[in-house]
């Protein structure tokens, strides 16, 4: 099999944790790194340029992972999504070999599963998301496009994640649990109940913060 072409965009702290999670994954080469900043390299990678490069690394047939995080709204993400998108350009995927990923399950374009995260029996997770490292997503959830799950977050069975929500470290969200698009939950939150408008939500039980 041929190796995926790959270039990330973002060149912070959330590349370096993928890096380190995917670089292990023999079906993966680096190109390089694509930053609004000049850097160095980042963990080895070369730093190709700022996003006016674009176009050119399309017309390269590069497959694209979006490595800006998010705490909070996905702006960004969807930003730099939409924009990879308009220009014809190919997303891939990027699963930790450390990660467990039941064969079940279905992971959008442009999704990263980072280390020791488990994804199982047929969940569905939409494109440009991040499942963090530890995550555990349970049996038949479903989660929306633009999701970050965040690190040691579990999700139970047969929930519902809207698109674009944030859901904390640490945080645990109940079984058959829907939670409504462009929600933020805070680290540590327990989520039982549905949450069926967007807000900020924390706390045991969690509650509407604003
Ligand atoms: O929660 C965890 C474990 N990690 C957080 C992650 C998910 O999100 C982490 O703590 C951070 O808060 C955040 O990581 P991120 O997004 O890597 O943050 P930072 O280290 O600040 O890096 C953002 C990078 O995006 C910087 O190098 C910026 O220059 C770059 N950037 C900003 N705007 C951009 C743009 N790069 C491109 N190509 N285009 C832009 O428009």
């Amino acid at each position: 099999m041929s190796k995926k072409q790959v270039v990330l965009i973002g060149g912070g702290g959330h590349c370096k944790s993928v890096i380190e999670a995917i670089q292990s994954d023999e079906h993966i080469d680096f190109i390089g790194v694509v930053d609004a900043q000049k850097l160095e390299n980042v963990l080895g990678v070369a730093y190709l340029g700022d996003d006016s490069i674009l176009q050119d690394l399309v017309n390269q047939h590069y497959q694209f992972l979006i490595t800006v995080g998010n705490i909070g709204a996905p702006n960004l993400r969807i930003k730099l999504f939409d924009k990879i998108k308009s220009l014809n350009g190919l997303f891939t995927t990027g699963i930790s070999p450390n990660a467990l990923v039941a064969k079940s399950s279905s992971i959008g374009e442009g999704t990263v599963i980072m280390q020791h995260a488990i994804v199982n029996a047929e969940v569905v997770i939409g494109k440009n998301c991040i499942i963090n490292s530890k995550a555990l997503l349970e049996h038949e959830t479903t989660i929306g496009d633009h999701v970050h799950i965040s690190t040691g977050v579990i999700v139970n069975g047969q929930c519902k994640i809207g698109n674009n929500c944030f859901i904390g470290s640490g945080s645990v969200i109940g079984n058959n649990v829907t939670i409504a698009d462009n929600s933020i939950i805070g680290a540590g939150s327990v989520v039982l109940k549905d949450i069926k408008e967007a807000g900020t939500f924390f706390g045991q039980p969690a509650r509407k913060f604003k």
